[in-house]
């Protein structure tokens, strides 16, 4: 690459003068290809959905997390239908960053029900960048994978002394389950003004499967009364999200601000793998951001503000009345509550020819109460609030410096350190009674609030995260790198802090989706990861063909997993002998693990014709996770994948057929939360769009073969019946039952732009 060494990439580059001027279909660019672009080195991430493979995608996604469905070693843990919990190469969650336009923010809710991601309609992105295993450490901080970075684009501005008007309307439909949305985009703007306005709306019914997999079960005292769903529908899919924001930016000279006001507002969203579903979920965040050019580099500041409210119950597919006709006993309302404030600055400067410095300061407060309040005739649930988190408290306080160098046109190599301070603390808790025996049920909320009460409630850990990255460029044909790296993650407040033992209770606290219970442990250490992730890339000189490997090996000290547990939190201990095939109380512990494997991208032309440009993009995915404590698998670990993607282009065109080859995950499954297994499937995607100056048409048919199959990251079928009784004995849903993946669906999305 030329001097200056430190320019970005070209597409990458392309792509960031694209965002400041509009929807990216609009470019008349043949050379970008519709793939995921997949980087040759970490730098500017180790793939980027922007541009046309984003708005591929975007007709037929309404998760934002899934608009990465072409990104090897990237897979999806099922949740709701807008809020599925991306999964790097086996970590997920909080083990790794999902920064959405600089917040790296916290899902508040005991089944982590809204995700980052999940805060952004599809159609205001414009760019996600995947850091794999290990990222830099300027990216993001407490985390022992790799990071999402996503984007809403930096604000519009007219040419000097003009004005305009632009933006973009869009529309779309599904047939499966009736999922209809729309969104709206318009910036008002001078050469020093800007005013933005983005909302999105959709919604769904629950989805269909590709055949029958449940016997039709009646769930017995719904809000609805006594219900039967169809053999073939997946019970608790149901949503309906609207998300809106208005921005105002200033720009003079080199310098930007903008102050961004967003607020969620999901009404319901069903939960097929929880016992709970989502029944409110109101979020306001205030954004205000900087962005500066200095004849010394570049300066980015940053402080936000989110307020939310969080509502769970049980939806329309649970039953909701546990009581009698006469007393009844009407559903559990569980409320979650948080304040989450930061503030960051971060420093790129440039030293000498070739070499940069990166340096910042970053600093969240997040403010957490979880309360679940009582409910008349129950004799488990009354007659106080039961407090499952009351004023929990996390701090981060971090620095960073990060040196990049290029030492000559072939060696370049990044180096960096940061130090984070997480302090943690929550108050006293209390039972819905402090009775140990609840009715007839053994609830322990007394024992079990009081070993809580008297134990330490205040905790901090010294995350120290380094990063080394050397890249070689061989030759204008290879390209290879290394990253190694130590990463820290500290607990988070519900692994720490959550402390019923009680299977209902517990079974209310749970991340992964897995039908289990869970509760905290205030012990727990930070888990610390050494990962290795290298890349070989093999390719033409214009990247028409290209065959990228990319191992990875990472060691997780005190990896936080769960076991098995007996009795209360003083006097119970681990279970010794294992309860299979069913539902169990579990607890965080600290254990050592492994994940190791690989992921394979390609992709090369097939023809150029008269009807336009023929190629193919093949991805591989291999992942590994072992406990080497209980040498049980890792949970929630994708099994062996591969997709292979045949693209079309001509003129207006771009087309794609899709298919996806998934193992079946009867192997190296966490047999200490009786993970259940999943069968192997092939599904086959369709998608055809055509663009016009203003106007673009996505159609599309998805799983074009009906057929029925189960996510392997989906945990346990809890969509409908008696979800609050966690032991299927006890008249609680069925153990063994996978979740079904959507059956065939035909869609369209029709935008046109201003
Ligand atoms: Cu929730």
């Amino acid at each position: 690459m030329k001097s200056p060494l430190f320019m970005r990439k070209p597409l990458a580059l392309a792509l960031s003068i694209a965002f400041a001027a509009a929807p990216l279909w609009a470019q008349e660019s043949t050379a970008e290809p519709v793939n995921v672009d997949v980087n040759a080195t970490r730098y500017d991430a180790d793939a980027v959905v922007a541009g046309k493979e984003l708005n591929i995608q975007r007709a037929a996604n309404v998760d934002t997390a899934t608009l990465m469905t072409n990104v090897s070693g990237v897979a999806f843990q099922v949740g709701g239908a807008v809020s599925s919990i991306p999964v790097i190469r086996g970590l997920a969650d909080d083990r790794i960053n999902v920064v959405v336009d600089g917040v790296d923010a916290i899902a508040s809710c005991p089944n982590h029900m809204n995700t980052p991601l999940s805060y952004v309609d599809p159609s205001s992105i414009k760019s996600l960048q995947v850091f794999k295993s290990l990222k830099p450490v300027s990216i993001g901080f407490n985390s022992i994978g790799g990071a999402i970075v996503a984007s809403t684009g930096q604000p519009t501005f007219a040419e000097a002394d003009q004005s305009l008007i632009t933006g973009n309307a869009g529309f779309f439909y599904g047939t499966n389950n009736n999922n209809i949305g729309g969104n709206l985009s318009v910036t008002a703007a001078t050469d020093w003004l800007s005013v933005n306005y983005t909302g999105s709306t959709s919604s769904a019914n629950n989805y269909t499967a590709g055949g029958n997999f449940h016997k039709p079960v009646t769930t017995l005292n719904t809000t609805s009364g006594n219900q039967t769903l169809p053999a073939n529908m997946v019970g608790s899919t149901s949503y309906e999200s609207s998300n809106q924001a208005v921005a105002l930016a200033l720009k003079a000279d080199k310098h930007t601000v903008q102050l961004k006001y967003s607020w969620q507002d999901i009404p319901y969203e069903g939960y097929v793998n929880q016992r709970m579903d989502l029944t409110g979920n109101q979020q306001q965040r205030y954004n205000l951001q900087y962005w500066g050019g200095y004849d010394w580099g570049k300066l980015e500041a940053q402080a936000y503000y989110e307020q939310l409210n969080h509502q769970m119950n049980f939806g329309p597919n649970k039953q909701y009345n546990y009581g009698t006709a006469s007393a009844p006993v009407n559903g559990m309302p569980m409320d979650t509550n948080s304040n989450t404030s930061g503030v960051k600055v971060k420093g790129d400067i440039n030293l000498s020819d070739g070499s940069m410095l990166r340096t910042g300061a970053e600093w969240q407060r997040y403010y957490l109460n979880d309360y679940w309040p009582p409910v008349a005739n129950s004799a488990s649930m009354s007659p106080n609030t039961f407090k499952n988190i009351n004023g929990g408290l996390q701090q981060i306080s971090s620095v960073f410096g990060e040196w990049e160098k290029s030492f000559d046109q072939q060696w370049k190599a990044l180096f960096g350190a940061r130090y984070s301070l997480i302090n943690a603390s929550t108050g006293n808790v209390q039972g819905y009674s402090s009775n140990n025996m609840c009715g007839m049920m053994t609830c322990n909320y007394g024992a079990d609030s009081a070993t809580f009460n008297a134990a330490n409630k205040s905790n901090s850990f010294n995350d120290v995260d380094v990063t080394l990255t050397g890249s070689y460029r061989h030759s204008d044909q290879q390209d290879m790198e290394l990253g190694l790296a130590r990463q820290v993650r500290a607990p988070n407040l519900y692994e720490l802090y959550s402390w019923s033992t009680m299977g209902m209770t517990a079974g209310m606290n749970n991340f992964v989706g897995d039908g289990n219970g869970y509760f905290g442990n205030p012990n727990l250490k930070a888990e610390t990861a050494y990962t290795a992730s290298a890349a070989y890339d093999l390719h033409t000189a214009d990247r028409d063909y290209v065959a990228k490997a990319s191992p990875f090996y990472s060691y997780v000290e005190n990896y936080i997993d769960a076991v098995q547990w007996t009795g209360n939190s003083s006097t119970g201990y681990p279970s010794t002998t294992l309860a299979a095939n069913t539902f169990n109380v579990m607890r965080y512990v600290n254990q050592n693990a492994n994940l190791a494997g690989v992921d394979l991208d390609g992709q090369m032309p097939i023809a150029k014709t008269d009807f336009g440009r023929f190629s193919a993009q093949g991805l591989f995915n291999w992942t590994y996770g072992k406990n080497l404590v209980t040498g049980y698998g890792l949970y929630n670990v994708m099994p062996v994948n591969g997709k292979l993607n045949f693209t079309h282009q001509y003129g207006g065109w771009d087309n794609q057929i899709q298919l996806i080859a998934v193992a079946n995950k009867n192997n190296f499954l966490s047999v200490e939360r009786n993970e259940i297994p999943t069968p192997g499937y092939f599904l086959t995607n369709l998608k055809a769009s055509y663009s016009w100056q203003k106007y673009r048409v996505d159609a599309g048919i998805n799983n074009v073969f009906n057929t029925l199959y189960y996510q392997p990251l989906g945990g346990a079928y809890l969509g409908q019946g008696k979800t609050m009784t966690l032991k299927p004995a006890m008249g609680g849903p069925a153990w063994g039952q996978a979740v079904p993946g959507m059956g065939i669906s035909y869609y369209t999305a029709l935008n046109y732009k201003f």
